[in-house]
């Protein structure tokens, strides 16, 4: 176990600042140093709700230099490349080709996927929090038209599904990129080595599952970045709990923050029922959410901390939030670990104590989390939720994610994001 003597909160939010400082380009921060050298969406998003309370200008910067990277189609990517390290990341740039496409942004380049929706979550994040009301009011009058975009797109371009849901279409989009849910669907997918002798990608041993992300990339890039072909021709479609759980939070949001926008909250009220109400028709079975497989048509039956993303909903029928608060403090999740959430049940043949999003613990979600359950007035688990993550960054440091069981780190160090929301929790 790899501990340190556990510092003190003033300590522990000095720490995180000289983090989300060493982290800072000059318009945006990376999620580490070296790994990750560009900006990432939910990253940087939760970097902006960490900063809430603290930095109103620098959250609010954060967001605008994301959005500098929205498609005209209001597609938000998932990653912003910073030009000096333009190829330090693999598939860089090259790979993504964003400048080829008539709207992607001018002089920004862009992935062609995107990520969890959470700015509508962060805008309202900021406002509440604020100790600058004014420079807060002129970034939501300002980001608002942005996030109506986004919103847009999402409903218009990727309910391929037909039932009032998101889908997604790469599992990078989930942000959970190795979680179990997505096995099914890639292992469904046709062989897909060729796709790197032909783009002349590096060689090497590269497990299966990357392939398939690399040529899932490849073939959406080719058609164009294509919504027609998202719809009727790309092999990965999927809906996920998580992902849509937090669009309904941004919906909410939006429609809170319309006066202060000028803007109707109308739509985002309707936008909130409609996505509850195929969240419970098309995903929820057996007292828990589940991703769906629109390929197949199969739920898949492994359940992950994406499973409690519709608790964000504040309007989720109460029966529902009981079963999923039982669910989460079972020994399948909280239940039989020392540290909070592992981002896969226990039981779970795929679970992996020490792999990314198959086992461990992640600050975001943990934060999510406890979000949801403040929200249902589940002050109890809200109280463990925040002092269990406080207790990981302690003991282990700013870690990318933690052993759920011991909570030692994993991944990278100086993780921008348990920086950021560390400081939000010490609030
Ligand atoms: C692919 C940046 C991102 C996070 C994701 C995390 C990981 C990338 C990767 O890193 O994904 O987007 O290279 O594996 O899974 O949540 O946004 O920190």
């Amino acid at each position: 176990m790899e501990a340190r003597a556990a510092v003190d909160d003033v300590a522990l939010g000095r720490e995180a600042w000289s983090v989300l400082d060493a982290n800072w380009t000059g318009s945006a921060t990376v999620p580490a140093p070296g790994l990750y050298p560009h900006q990432w969406n939910w990253d940087s998003t939760f970097v902006a709700i960490g900063l809430s309370r603290w930095n109103t200008r620098r959250a609010g910067a954060e967001l605008l230099s994301l959005l500098a990277g929205q498609w005209r189609t209001g597609m938000v990517p998932h990653i912003v490349f910073h030009p000096a390290s333009a190829e330090a990341y693999f598939p860089g740039p090259s790979v993504w080709r964003s400048q080829d496409h008539p709207a992607s942004p001018n002089e920004v380049l862009t992935s062609g996927l995107t990520q969890p929706p959470l700015q509508g979550l962060a805008l309202w994040w900021m406002w509440r929090h604020t100790t600058d009301r004014e420079m807060a009011a002129a970034l939501v009058r300002r980001i608002y038209p942005m996030l109506a975009a986004q919103h847009d797109y999402l409903t218009t371009a990727r309910d391929l599904g037909g039932g009032g849901l998101a889908a997604i279409v790469h599992p990078w989009e989930s942000g959970m990129d190795d979680s179990p849910v997505w096995d099914a669907p890639l292992e469904a997918l046709p062989q897909v080595r060729y796709a790197y002798r032909s783009e002349g990608f590096p060689d090497g041993h590269l497990d299966s599952h990357h392939d398939r992300y690399v040529s899932l990339a490849l073939r959406y890039r080719d058609s164009g970045y294509d919504a027609t072909y998202l719809r009727e021709d790309h092999p990965f479609a999927v809906e996920d709990p998580m992902f849509n759980g937090i669009w309904l939070a941004s919906c909410q949001a939006l429609a809170e923050l319309a006066p202060l926008a000028g803007a109707d909250p109308q739509p985002y009220r309707e936008a909130v029922e409609r996505i509850r109400a195929a969240l419970l028709e098309r995903l929820w079975a057996d007292g828990v959410f589940h991703t769906r497989d629109l390929r197949s048509g199969r739920l898949s039956p492994v359940c992950t901390v994406g499973c409690f993303g519709p608790m964000l909903d504040p309007g989720l029928p109460s029966e529902r939030v009981a079963d999923l608060v039982r669910l989460l403090e079972s020994p399948r999740f909280m239940g039989a670990v020392g540290y909070p959430v592992p981002s896969c049940e226990i039981r779970a043949p795929q679970f992996d104590r020490s792999r990314y999003w198959r086992g461990p613990s992640w600050m975001n979600t943990n934060w999510l989390l406890r979000r949801a359950a403040a929200i249902h007035d589940q002050t109890g688990l809200a109280q463990v939720l925040g002092a269990g993550t406080l207790r990981l960054v302690r003991q282990a440091g700013f870690r990318e994610c933690f052993d759920p069981f011991d909570g030692s780190g994993r991944g990278s160090r100086d993780f921008s994001w348990s920086a950021a929301l560390t400081l939000d929790l010490l609030a």
